[in-house]
């Protein structure tokens, strides 16, 4: 584990003045309080009563507490002197069921939430959708059924005007791609189905109901306002030249990053895909105008990453003495820099902004209040340098989210996996900040300072 004095993100200099840093959260993951003030189950939470389903039985009724904890987070986190703060609004809290009228007393958490924050001098960044569908609509047939994504475009529309007034930066959707295939296809994670035909029809309809949102939002928006979605993009290499790698890494490349991009951007689903896809049976259930909605202009396109990896024979295959995190996923920050460099060379109309970059590290605590976190710090800075790398070579990179602010609920995982700045104890619910948060403070600090 690096030592101090810690590595610094010496190209980060590079960036220009207005380039935006913050940290990232989601609902489910931190915020507990399950029933407070009429809120309904999500399909998470279901899931978590499913035995086996979450790591050692853990679940989102406590999390981090942040529900009850908003303005201790809010002082915690503009204390690291973060322009900005990426959170969640749950579906379920504040309209219940996922139908009908808001819940007052839902919305009024999110409203105090944003004053918090603008009162610390913090622009809220608010992400409609991160993973915690009502699990009414998830029994009406879930993101594979139409009419959610119409459901999807009314929650947004009230959400809009209720916090419109103060928040600028709109993520319609986290991750969709994580959505439909851990959570239709494979069955790692909420609602737990295993049925790829529903998978690859809730990718349609998330990004039908993102487009809808969008639209819904336009209406009744100002040229301050901001819109955009987010989206895990892994880069997958071929292993190696020969033609059935290259082609397994066609074929993931496809899934994974061009069956999003096309169409939000191009207007059109890539046609290898769409033949692949044909070959196993499976047609996309587009209709008419579809296109044209999933296509609708956005002002910025959330990238998150987390490494970048080799296909062989269609499976990933990892370098043996690479360095990896705690959850076995390598470390590949000069992926950032060609990611960013492709998506704008492949898509050059939307600006870029890393929305999610961290890494579950094994924290040692050394001491009361002493939580350190070399790798984190390493992680961290090797990757800021990435994006300021893809920043010299032309790419219109606007913002970097640290992910995330607190030790927290990382899904299947549970909370084995520590992902924060800031740990949580548990038992307590004390927040710790760690090396890495203090690192991150003095870093922006450093990167305000008139520049010689
Ligand atoms: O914790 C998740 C987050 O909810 C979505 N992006 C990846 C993170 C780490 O796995």
């Amino acid at each position: 584990m690096p030592q101090p004095p810690f590595p610094q993100p010496d190209r980060a200099r590079l960036l220009p003045e207005n380039f935006r840093f913050g940290v990232a959260t989601s609902a489910f993951q931190i915020e507990g309080a399950p029933t407070a003030d009429g809120r309904s189950d999500s399909i998470w939470d279901t899931f978590c009563r499913v035995p086996g389903a979450v790591a050692a039985g853990d679940t989102g009724d406590l999390a981090c507490d942040h529900y009850r904890r908003m303005p201790e987070d809010v002082d915690l986190l503009a204390g690291l002197g973060v322009d900005t703060y990426r959170f969640s609004v749950s579906w379920p809290r504040v309209q219940p069921g996922g139908r009908g009228p808001a819940s007052r007393a839902g919305l009024d958490f999110y409203d105090r939430l944003v004053d918090r924050l603008l009162a610390k001098g913090v622009d809220p960044w608010l992400t409609l959708y991160h993973w915690d569908l009502p699990q009414e609509l998830e029994d009406a047939g879930g993101w594979p059924h139409r009419d959610t994504a119409h459901r999807f475009a009314d929650y947004a529309a009230l959400v809009f005007d209720r916090l419109g007034d103060r928040v600028h930066a709109w993520t319609t959707l986290n991750e969709p791609w994580c959505v439909a295939m851990y959570g239709y296809a494979d069955g790692m994670h909420a609602p737990g189905r295993r049925d790829r035909r529903a998978a690859l029809h809730a990718v349609h309809h998330l990004l039908l109901g993102h487009g809808e949102a969008v639209r819904r939002m336009q209406e009744q928006a100002g040229p301050e306002h901001d819109f955009g979605l987010t989206l895990n993009l892994t880069p997958s290499l071929p292993a190696t030249d020969s033609s059935e790698d290259v082609a397994a890494a066609r074929r993931a490349d496809g899934l994974g990053i061009r069956l999003y991009l096309d169409p939000i951007l191009l207007g059109t689903y890539p046609e290898d895909v769409v033949s692949d896809l044909a070959e196993e049976g499976i047609t996309l259930p587009v209709q008419d105008g579809d296109l044209d909605i999933i296509a609708t202009s956005i002002d910025v396109l959330g990238v998150n990453y987390y490494f970048s990896e080799r296909i062989a024979a269609g499976r990933p295959v990892r370098e043996e003495d690479g360095p990896v995190t705690a959850l076995g996923w390598p470390v590949t920050p000069d992926g950032l820099t060609d990611l960013l460099l492709r998506v704008s060379r492949e898509y050059p109309a939307v600006p870029l902004v890393i929305t999610e970059n961290g890494g579950a590290f094994t924290d040692a605590t050394l001491e009361e209040g002493r939580v350190c976190d070399g790798d984190r710090i390493a992680f961290l800075a090797a990757h800021i340098d990435a994006v300021a790398e893809a920043h010299v070579q032309g790419v219109d990179v606007r913002g970097y989210f640290v992910w995330t602010l607190l030790d927290n609920f990382e899904w299947a995982h549970g909370y084995g996996p520590t992902f924060g700045l800031v740990s949580v104890d548990r038992k307590t619910m004390a927040r710790t900040p760690k090396e890495s948060a203090r690192w991150f403070r003095d870093f922006l600090r450093a990167q305000r300072q008139p520049q010689v």
